[in-house]
Order: structure tokens, then C-alpha cells, then sequence
């Protein structure tokens, strides 16, 4: 399985110009969706759940002439965009919260078979022994909680340019009653040092940012480091991190939870019923992966 994503990576870059030169309206009213898309899923990076859902997609649906193209969000995103750009068809790994939903008419396609789980919730989790280290920094992650559209602000205002810490602190200082809640109770601190770990996924860069200023604001030094879904795991597990805000569950990120069970502590909930799927255009005509069949 991790193979054959991998393998993957690196025909991604030929894969994305090829769809882009190769596809036309045209032939996609005519011929079969798979034909219309090259047989191709436009992934994200390898190590992230949806891309290990995916493939398991492929297998369950039977689609075997399917392959998904791994590359990274960001150039899921510009794939996305140029596609819908030319109304072209396109098939994407797609989540919720992310701000393509406000930006383009999308749609999931129905998973009949489930095999993307149903409704997922992004977990805070921390190195074993953090509360007895940094408490105050582990109360205020305990207690981070907000909802999609606080997401989809951050994210839409990154997006549209502005830096992610600057939209993180234009953001703090505009909903300071929400933060007022997660910092109750808490004191502040002298410049103790606090490491987060984050996946370049655009709901991971706006939740980390915002956690990441309240915490500063608190009088942590805090670092945020980007990794890749397997490192960040990997971590939190050795303790060469303190905690992250990137766990998707119970299925996206199952792998890996099972994988360091017993050598990572999940401290809070902060979205829940959030979501991972297989997206496209509203403008394409097919509803349901079984739809990719045919
Ligand atoms: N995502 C966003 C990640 C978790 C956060 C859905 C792309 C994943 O698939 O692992």
C-alpha cells in the first residue's frame, strides 16, 4: 500500500502536466469519467490519512485501472484550480474544514461502502509527561476548541495572501472572548520554551498559528515546525516535540495512533465533525465513486 502511493510521488509533477495539456471538455461529455480524468485522483502528500483512505478506495470500489497521484495540498489546490478554471473535470482528495468549499462549487462524492469513516474530529495530542512539564501550556491545548467557520477565517484570509501568523493574530485579537476561555485559569509564563509539530495542510497552518500566538501572547517561546504526517506522529511519541494540533480521528490519522499507542496522550478535541472525502466540481455529472466504474 505505501508502496504504491509512494512510487507515485515521483511520476506526481509529469501526471499534473499531462492532465492539464491532455484533458478538454469536450471528450469529457462524450466518454467515461475515468477517460475525461486520465484514470487519475489528484492526491496530497503521501503520509496523509486520505492518501492511505484512498487507496483503500481503489481496492474496495474495484476501481483498478485508478490511480492516485500524490503530490502535496498545494498542488492539489493549483491542479483544482485550473481545472475548475476551464470547467475540465477533475478528482481531488478533499477535507473539511478548507476554504475550497467557499471559493469553488464542490461536492463530495457518496461513499457507499464508507470507506472514508463518517464523521471525523481533529484531536490536540502531546508528548507523555508535558503536563507535569509545561502545565499551563497543557491546559490552555486541552482546552482549544473552535468551529469550522473560525477555521475557514484563518484560512480564507490565508489564502487571499495574508501571512499565517498575521491572520493567527488578527484573528486572536478579533474573537479574544474564545481565547479569554481556553487561557481561564491559567497563569502566564517566563519565556518557557513550547515546540509544536504541524502538517502543511491548510486547516493544520491555521489552527497551528492561532494556538501558536495564544500561547506567545501567554509568554511561551514557541516554535512551529513543519513536518511531514509520519514524522509529526513520530514526535510527539519520542518526545522531541511537545504536541500538535494535526490528529484527525478515529480513522484518518488510525494508522499512526495505533501504530504509537501507549506513547502519546490525546488531550482535547478541538473540531469535531469534520471530513474526508473524495471531491469534485459540482459541475461534473457523477454523484457516487461507484460512478467511476463506468
Ligand atoms: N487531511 C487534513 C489530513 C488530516 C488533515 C485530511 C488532509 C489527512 O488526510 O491526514
Amino acid at each position: 500500500m505505501w508502496k504504491k502511493i509512494i512510487g507515485l510521488a515521483s511520476v506526481a509533477a509529469l501526471s499534473l502536466s499531462l492532465a492539464a495539456c491532455g484533458s478538454d471538455k469536450a471528450s469529457s461529455d462524450k466518454s467515461s469519467v475515468g477517460d475525461s480524468v486520465h484514470y487519475k485522483i489528484i492526491g496530497i502528500d503521501p503520509g496523509a490519512g486520505i492518501m492511505q483512505a484512498t487507496d483503500k478506495a481503489l481496492k474496495d470500489y474495484k476501481l483498478d485501472d485508478w490511480q492516485v497521484i500524490s503530490g502535496s495540498s498545494a498542488a492539489m489546490t493549483a491542479a483544482l484550480k485550473k481545472a475548475y478554471d476551464k470547467k475540465d473535470p477533475i478528482i481531488i482528495t478533499g477535507w473539511n474544514p478548507h476554504w475550497m468549499f467557499a471559493k469553488y462549487d464542490l461536492k463530495y462524492l457518496k461513499d457507499p461502502k464508507g470507506v472514508y469513516g463518517s464523521a471525523e474530529e481533529i484531536h490536540t495530542i502531546a508528548r507523555k509527561g508535558l503536563k507535569e512539564d509545561l502545565p499551563e501550556a497543557y491546559k490552555i491545548l486541552s482546552n482549544f476548541k473552535w468551529n469550522e467557520d473560525d477555521m475557514g477565517k484563518v484560512m480564507l484570509d490565508i489564502q487571499e495572501g495574508t501571512k499565517p501568523e498575521d491572520a493567527a493574530a488578527k484573528w486572536v485579537k478579533n474573537n479574544s472572548d474564545k481565547v479569554a476561555k481556553w487561557t481561564e485559569g491559567t497563569k502566564k509564563v517566563n519565556g518557557k520554551k513550547i515546540k509544536l509539530v504541524y502538517v502543511a495542510w491548510d486547516s493544520e497552518i491555521a489552527s497551528t498559528n492561532v494556538i501558536g500566538k495564544v500561547l506567545e501572547k501567554q509568554g511561551y517561546k514557541v516554535s512551529l515546525t513543519q513536518v511531514e504526517a509520519g514524522p509529526m506522529w513520530t514526535a510527539i511519541a519520542d518526545g522531541s516535540a511537545d504536541a500538535s494540533l494535526s490528529a484527525w480521528l478515529p480513522l484518518t490519522h488510525k494508522t499512526y495512533a495505533d501504530k504509537f499507542n501507549g506513547k502519546f496522550e490525546d488531550i482535547g478535541t478541538s473540531i469535531t465533525g469534520v471530513k474526508i472525502g473524495l471531491v469534485v466540481p459540482k459541475y461534473m455529472k457523477i454523484d457516487s465513486i461507484e460512478d467511476l466504474k463506468k
